[in-house]
């Protein structure tokens, strides 16, 4: 009995340690750091469906993203008969995804070229402080400024343009806006807790527009961009798009520009809606996890056929494809999928699994 108890006495302690030692430590993203002392890294923006080259799961402690925006005013045709003056960050709409790992800082510079002729600001709704950073950024037609922000929360957010008052909505509904993804340091979790790599991800941004057409029923054009600011100002007060489109344009993401994917992978869709709501779908399959609301820090939730994003915010839902094929990736108010034209579509080759669907009758006439 002695013994035992003598036994019991060694190992408590034993086990408490053994305990500790086991717990993973737990990162504190607003832990103090000498900024300085950090190494800088320089991201490489590409357009949207893809993302830039990055780790799932942070190589060191936390560093420097370095980031450059350049807003570019520019003529684009987002539907056969409409071209629009598109306020852009680099170019495309949405503008690029940017991707940090929690703790780190995001070095963003934004530029404005001299061939512009507005001026234009970044809010991120990854950062804490000053408008998102809007405060700090305003640049005029000729200027550039830089921020440094801590990005403390994982998860996926916006940011957009937001001069302030109106110029905000006509810059967000003009194409100014993207996202950020800020990864935990360890990767990705899943629904138990368990650590989650994907093999592929996407971004995929629902974009309205409110434009007006002329006399002969024909949407204007303008020798400005902000020439017809005043004609989209009706158009908005009715909260009716013009137009919905999937990535900035009609087709974006349909055909040779669909997304691409092989059975059995992982597919990481971010998903945003910088100004209304919008409910994904893509048809033929169900996102496996889903993180409503767009928070890392929350488990995400299972096997959902359609996942929310609130306007103004970013939604990441995974996706394992089991079945080869065309997938249409749509916003499931129809309406918007298919009368608009808020509807992408994913390839998927490899192998038909018969045990989860097959054709037993070709259709054929009613005997
Ligand atoms: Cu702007």
């Amino acid at each position: 009995m002695k013994q035992s108890r003598r036994l019991l006495w060694t190992l408590v302690p034993t086990l408490f340690l053994l305990a500790s030692c086991t717990r993973p430590s737990v990162f504190d993203p607003l832990a103090p750091v000498d900024v300085a002392k950090l190494p800088h890294v320089v991201q490489e923006m590409v357009a949207p469906p893809l993302l830039p080259a990055f780790d799932q799961v942070a190589k060191g402690g936390p560093e420097v993203v370095e980031v450059k925006l350049t807003v570019q005013e520019k003529k684009v045709k987002i539907a056969p008969k409409t071209t629009i003056w598109a306020l852009t960050f680099n170019g495309s709409v949405p503008g690029p995804l940017i991707v940090a790992h929690q703790g780190d800082y995001v070095q963003l510079t934004l530029e404005n070229p001299s061939t512009n002729t507005m001026t234009h600001n970044i809010d991120f709704h990854a950062a804490t402080g000053a408008m998102g950073g809007g405060d700090l950024t305003h640049v005029a037609p000729g200027q550039q400024a830089t921020i440094r922000f801590r990005v403390t929360k994982p998860g996926v957010f916006v940011y957009h343009c937001a001069p302030g008052h109106a110029m905000t909505p006509l810059h967000v509904t003009s194409g100014m806006n993207g996202a950020i993804m800020v990864l935990p340091r360890g990767g990705l979790t899943d629904e138990n807790g368990k650590p989650l790599k994907f093999d592929r991800a996407y971004y995929v941004a629902e974009q309205d527009y409110y434009l007006r057409k002329d006399d002969e029923g024909k949407y204007k054009e303008y020798d400005t961009p902000s020439a017809g600011f005043a004609d989209m100002i009706p158009v908005m007060r009715s909260l009716t798009p013009s137009h919905l489109v999937l990535n900035g344009v009609e087709s974006a993401l349909l055909g040779d520009r669909a997304m691409l994917a092989e059975v059995g992978e992982k597919v990481l869709f971010i998903t945003s809606s910088c100004n209304i709501d919008a409910r994904f779908h893509i048809i033929g399959g169900h996102a496996d996890l889903v993180w409503q609301g767009g928070s890392f820090n929350d488990r995400p939730i299972t096997d959902q056929e359609t996942w929310m994003v609130p306007g103004g915010s970013a939604v990441a839902a995974l996706y394992q494809f089991r079945e080869p094929g065309t997938y249409a990736f749509v916003d499931h108010n129809l309406i918007k999928a298919d009368i608009f034209q808020a509807a992408g579509e994913v390839k998927v080759s490899g192998d038909w699994d018969n045990s989860l669907m097959e054709q037993v009758e070709p259709p054929h006439a009613i005997q």
